[in-house]
């Protein structure tokens, strides 16, 4: 027995297998992985160019974006009439979106109908196919007894690659697979359909949304797999989509969350980047075809040209006496007489080789039984090629999602379409296996959409509704926190009057105007070593400072950061007279206390060491001499950061506080008397004007309800939802947080702004000038660290106040070196 195998083995080397001959023939088509590597490589570059603005117009792979920024959630609802133009079938749907209930999806119901297109409409005028596909919507809500009076919100599917400026508007850049109209090319599809359906009458539809057949047979396999971010039809032709990150979309604008991009992989090549892969055979296809030099990825790979790849692979072999002892027939050599329907029904497991049989016969030609085996290998080989091309491009795509979300593998569905992946037998399974091995770290699904991409095109639409009503809620809710000018003016002039109320008022105002006995700011003689401690901020910190006389801008600073401990920031006081408590802290026994008296006792208590406190100062005004050491216009001092407060320099004879309820200063002079007394006190830097340095504490403002018009509800309500957070929110949600700290922050700069805007007038009214030059020294994490603020701040103040060229200055070393300086400067008044 085993020697009648051996004989035949030898026999068959003899009689070589056919599929020997084709392989050779057909080596250039046999890809390996390497191949596909290559490929896909060469592909994520295509997508880079695409994506990038400077290399978008000249390259192959289009990249358009859809306007799709996220697949359904299942809140989707709604009735829709959708078309389905540009696969092998135009279809007409009605189209119901029930939602979801919590975890439990929603269900969507469908009905439909195919109607054909006439050969002359594919070539004729443009108008003319869309006035039948118009027509045939019409005929359908006859057909189904909808009613033509109500509005109907209708989503386009059309499956050619246009330039989308919207959900809703689209340019056509060109026509594919057999659709050649004309006059449509470079115009807005979406309004050539509203147009049609005008002059057809009778209808009232609201087109909500186009989109690409790739895109829509994402959301329709989206709605039951959230996982499910790409698109990819293998049909008539062949293309897919996925969802990209805003930020590395150049043509549009914003960079928070993802976007659905619409590749048009069908383009690669057509720069020539795939030359080293393309056949002779692939060259007869693309110079036969109606678009020459166009879509050569799509014509290695889709239906519309898989049969043809055959029938002139089999028409060559044969000419060469490979095949069918090298007869060759007329219906071989016609264009289009093997069809892709063929080349599945070739490699179909059990009559494969009787299919090939009937369809060479049915070509006039007698194969023989190796000519069959030969031509399915054939199919095989031209087929296998068509996966494997596609699976590289996937490849590409989903490594690219990988890269974007820095994740070492992914799990992500593709979902699917077309009828060559639906109808050949080993199409999918040859594509899912090479993706697998190509990505051996993704775990990657995919899914059928088995209903079409119209589910998808709806959801479109049902999807662009909750964001359009989510869109006018944010509007809505953010509306308050978008302040005017006019609201802007308001707040300054209202800012001013509180300024000028508290320097008039004896009593309780609510902005303190809180005199700082700080009469000058430095000049450059200060000098000597001072200890200062900065208490207020996020953080509490020591400092030494050493100031060399005549040495400005270079005094030796030593500080050491400590953090404050909640529970001694409410815990007891024992450490001036406080008014009140801000920004968290608590501690009790201190407000209404002299802080002086606290901290020395709290010295007395450590009995380590002796202080002699010279100065107790608000951060702005230590702030101010911080900055007014560096630049000598320097007046006043602005705190943006866990709080918010204002200082300047006023002049003594506007302050008019006479009552103060400070108390004695240590040497039993009646501190209102150093206000009084000090007209005669002249300062070197505008003797003239003798003023001081007043802590506004504008943080009151609107304790009054002088601001009520102006505060929200949420300005109310904010500390406790910050204590709720801990959410899992989707992109949706981190764009729309993020627009509400957009307007939040914006606001609370704005306001900032208008306040200093009513400080530097008042300063520039105070001495008479049609302009004045000032210097803000700033500082605060808000100000400093926050992308926006400081811009908005600068902008409004700038626009509020014309007459005043403001510099803001950031403190580099904080306030505690103003407050050294105050030291130093109250000690050269003693020396
Ligand atoms: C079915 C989809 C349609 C898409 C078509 C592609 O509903 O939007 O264009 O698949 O496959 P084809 O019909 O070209 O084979
Ligand atoms: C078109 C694509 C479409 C694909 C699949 C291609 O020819 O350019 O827009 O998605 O066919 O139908």
């Amino acid at each position: 027995m085993f020697a009648v195998h051996l004989v035949s083995f030898f026999f068959s080397k003899l009689q070589e297998d056919p599929t020997k001959k084709v392989d050779r023939f057909l080596y250039a088509m046999r890809l390996h992985d390497d191949q596909l590597k290559d490929i896909s490589a060469r592909f994520q570059a295509e997508m880079k160019k695409g994506l990038s603005s400077e290399s978008n117009a000249a390259a192959a792979v289009k990249m358009l974006p859809t306007h799709v920024r996220s697949t359904p959630d299942g809140t989707e609802k709604g009735q829709f009439l959708a078309l389905d133009l540009g696969g092998s079938k135009f279809k007409v749907l009605q189209v119901k979106v029930r939602e979801g209930m919590g975890i439990k999806r929603g269900g969507v119901e469908m009905e439909e109908r195919t109607y054909p297109i006439p050969k002359e409409l594919l070539i004729g005028k443009g108008t003319e196919l869309f006035g039948h596909v118009s027509e045939s919507l019409k005929d359908f809500l006859h057909q189904r007894n909808i009613s033509l009076e109500k509005k109907h919100p209708l989503a386009f599917t059309f499956s050619f690659p246009c330039e989308q400026t919207a959900l809703d508007q689209g340019f056509l850049l060109d026509w594919g697979k057999n659709y050649r109209p004309r006059g449509l090319q470079g115009k807005d599809v979406v309004q050539t359909l509203r147009e049609a359906i005008d002059r057809t009458g009778g209808l009232d539809v609201e087109v909500l949304a186009m989109v690409n057949d790739t895109v829509a047979t994402m959301m329709t396999c989206g709605f039951d797999d959230e996982y499910c971010e790409v698109g990819l039809i293998i049909g008539t032709g062949t293309n897919a989509c996925y969802m990209e990150e805003l930020r590395h979309i150049d043509l549009v604008e914003g960079d928070e969350g993802r976007m659905c991009v619409n590749t048009e992989w069908g383009g690669f090549g057509d720069d020539d980047s795939l030359n080293d892969y393309i056949t002779e055979f692939d060259r007869d296809v693309d110079a036969a075809s109606n678009n020459p030099g166009k879509q050569i990825f799509e014509k290695m790979i889709s239906g519309m040209y898989l049969g043809e790849l055959v029938r002139l692979v089999v028409l060559k072999m044969a000419k060469l006496g490979l095949l069918f002892d090298g007869r060759v027939s007329d219906a071989l050599r016609t264009k289009g007489k093997i069809t892709t329907a063929h080349v599945a029904a070739m490699e179909e497991y059990k009559n494969g080789l009787k299919n090939t049989k009937d369809i060479l016969t049915e070509l006039d030609l007698n194969p023989t039984s190796d000519d069959c085996i030969a031509v399915q290998h054939v199919s095989t080989i031209v087929s296998f090629r068509s996966s494997n091309l596609a699976a590289a491009g996937l490849a590409a795509i989903l490594s690219r999602i990988k890269q974007n979300r820095n994740l070492r593998s992914l799990r992500i569905t593709v979902g699917v379409d077309g009828t060559v992946y639906k109808t050949h037998p080993q199409y999918p399974k040859r594509l899912h296996k090479v993706v697998r091995r190509l990505l051996p770290e993704c775990h990657v699904r995919f899914v059928l959409s088995d209903s079409g991409s119209s589910k998808g095109a709806a959801l479109v639409s049902a999807v662009a509704q909750r964001l359009a009503s989510q869109r006018r809620q944010v509007d809505e809710t953010l509306a308050p926190f978008r302040l005017s000018q006019e609201q802007l003016q308001l707040v300054k002039a209202r800012m001013r009057a509180g300024l000028e109320a508290g320097l008039k008022s004896k009593g309780p105002s609510t902005i303190k105007m809180l005199p700082s006995f700080v009469y000058r700011t430095p000049d450059g003689t200060e000098k000597g070593k001072y200890l200062a401690l900065d208490l207020g901020g996020t953080n509490f910190r020591a400092l030494l400072v050493n100031f060399k006389k005549g040495l400005q801008h270079n005094a030796r600073l030593y500080h050491k950061i400590y953090t404050i401990p909640q529970e001694i920031m409410q815990g007891t006081g024992e450490e001036g007279t406080l008014v009140s408590w801000t920004k968290g802290y608590k501690a009790t026994d201190c407000e209404g206390h002299d802080v002086v008296s606290l901290l020395r006792e709290a010295i007395k208590r450590r009995n380590e060491f002796d202080l002699d406190i010279v100065a107790v100062v608000n951060d702005t005004v230590g702030t101010m001499m911080s900055c007014a050491y560096e630049d000598p216009q320097c007046e006043i001092g602005l705190i943006a950061g866990t709080g918010t407060n204002v200082c300047y320099m006023e002049e003594l004879k506007n302050i008019k506080k006479t009552e103060h309820k400070f108390g004695k200063t240590e040497k039993g002079e009646k501190e209102e008397d150093m206000v009084e007394g000090t007209e005669g006190e002249k300062n070197e830097g505008d003797a003239e004007i003798p003023k001081m340095c007043i802590n506004t504490e504008w943080g009151g403002l609107g304790d009054d309800g002088s601001l009520d018009d102006i505060i929200t509800p949420y300005d109310v309500e904010v500390r406790s939802i910050l204590q709720q957070l801990g959410l899992n929110s989707t992109c949706d949600d981190s764009i729309i947080v993020k627009e509400v700290c957009g307007a939040v922050s914006r606001r609370a700069a704005q306001l900032c702004g208008a306040g200093m805007a009513a400080v530097v007038e008042k300063i520039r009214e105070n001495r008479g000038l049609d302009h004045l030059n000032i210097t803000v020294g700033v500082d605060g994490a808000l100000y400093k660290l926050h992308p926006h603020f400081a811009g908005v701040l600068q902008e409004t103040a700038r626009i509020l106040a014309p007459q005043c060229n403001v510099t803001f200055l950031p403190s580099e070393e904080g306030s505690g070196k103003g407050a050294a300086l105050i030291t130093a400067v109250a000690r050269q008044k003693h020396d």
